[in-house]
């Protein structure tokens, strides 16, 4: 299977691929009315949040593309077109595009936003987070900016019916943990891991090009078992991937490969029968997917800014064997030396916005 088709998105022109068929089917909010037409459609977007063409930008733009491809290829549902890829949108062309994917949505549709992008956090000013150590907003960056947590109701406001997020980011699991944070009615979030964590994948040891684990793994859940035709995340193998389905498969999985790294899901914003059990994001036709990908070679890389954003200096690096040792041995989160420091840096008045990123290949 090759994934060589990747759009890119201005907001002026959206440069859409469309793929797959669509099947009408009847409403998947278990039978609970929503104001719309009747017709459960699922409305798209995927986005990577670095341009270039690095072996790390290729990651993030592989998750992006790869994730659309397997649900808009192999998928029987109402996947609505167009479902674009964007790279590297701004902060304000993200939150236009959001507006701009979703507009013909309705309340009865499923709507779904998936990033893949740098985390980062600086320190927070307006303590809304929780206060446990150290107090930090968490958030992505895209293009040139820091999307902060305290931001995100704005810039996913475009987002109806019942929204899905994905994030594959360096403390992604922060970005609702704040009284400030993402807290839109009627939305589940996925994460690739805690608020404390660093988000990891590889150039192409584990699936055969660049991917982050999460996304790589999420983008897997979705192929076929090599047993019966089902697809891996489609635990009672009745043709439907529930929410709840598609992130247990994926959390399992990139957990064990790094155990530094907890994914998980909240759908605690959801009515009952919108839940992640309750709700199909994927139907297929048994023995219609596509087979796993075949490993290649590479090294292991995280997914986090090693500069704190919001005028602070670049922070020290940290040594990806570190990192081991902490997951391991139970030290102190990494990244808390790195705020720590960066923080002392500040008094050396380092001033303007610098979000300079690297990316480190450990
Ligand atoms: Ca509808
Ligand atoms: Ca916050
Ligand atoms: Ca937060
Ligand atoms: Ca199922």
């Amino acid at each position: 299977m090759q994934w060589t088709r990747l759009g890119a998105w201005a907001v002026a022109s959206a440069i859409a691929i469309c793929l797959g068929t669509s099947m009408a089917i009847a409403t998947q909010f278990g039978g609970v009315a929503h104001a719309g037409d009747g017709t459960t459609r699922i409305w798209s977007l995927y986005v990577a949040g670095t341009s270039g063409t690095g072996s790390v930008q290729t990651g993030e733009q592989n998750d992006a593309a790869h994730l659309r491809d397997a649900f808009a290829t192999y998928g029987t549902n109402n996947w609505q077109t167009p479902q674009a890829v964007l790279v590297a949108p701004g902060k304000t062309a993200l939150k236009d595009a959001i507006t701009n994917a979703f507009a013909s949505a309705d309340d009865d549709d499923i709507t779904l936003v998936f990033i893949s992008a740098h985390g980062g956090h600086q320190p927070d000013t307006n303590g809304d987070e929780p206060e446990v150590a150290p107090k930090q907003d968490e958030g992505f960056t895209t293009g040139s900016d820091f999307v902060l947590d305290d931001d995100m109701n704005s810039v996913f406001g475009g987002m109806k019916g019942d929204k899905i997020i994905i994030f594959e980011a360096c403390f992604s699991g922060g970005f609702r943990d704040g009284t400030s944070d993402l807290a839109l009615a009627r939305s589940s979030v996925l994460y690739s891991c805690a608020a404390t964590e660093r988000s990891k994948g590889d150039k192409g040891a584990t699936f055969g090009h660049p991917h982050f684990y999460y996304p790589g793994y999420l983008v897997d859940a979705l192929s076929n078992n090599g047993v019966d035709g089902y697809a891996k995340a489609d635990s009672n193998k009745d043709g439907k991937i529930t929410v709840k389905e598609l992130s247990d498969d994926a959390t399992t999985k990139t957990h064990a490969k790094n155990p530094a790294q907890q994914p998980g899901l909240d759908d605690s914003r959801e009515p009952p029968e919108e839940k992640a059990d309750k709700k199909t994001i994927f139907a297929y036709t048994q023995n219609n997917l596509r087979t796993a990908e075949i490993p290649g070679t590479g090294s292991t890389k995280d997914h986090c800014f090693e500069d704190i954003i919001g005028g602070i200096a670049e922070a020290p690096d940290v040594d990806a064997s570190a990192l081991g040792a902490a997951a391991s041995g139970g030290s102190s989160p990494p990244y808390a030396a790195i705020a720590g420091a960066a923080m002392g840096l500040v008094v050396l008045g380092a001033v303007g916005r610098y979000a300079r990123r690297r990316w480190r290949a450990g």
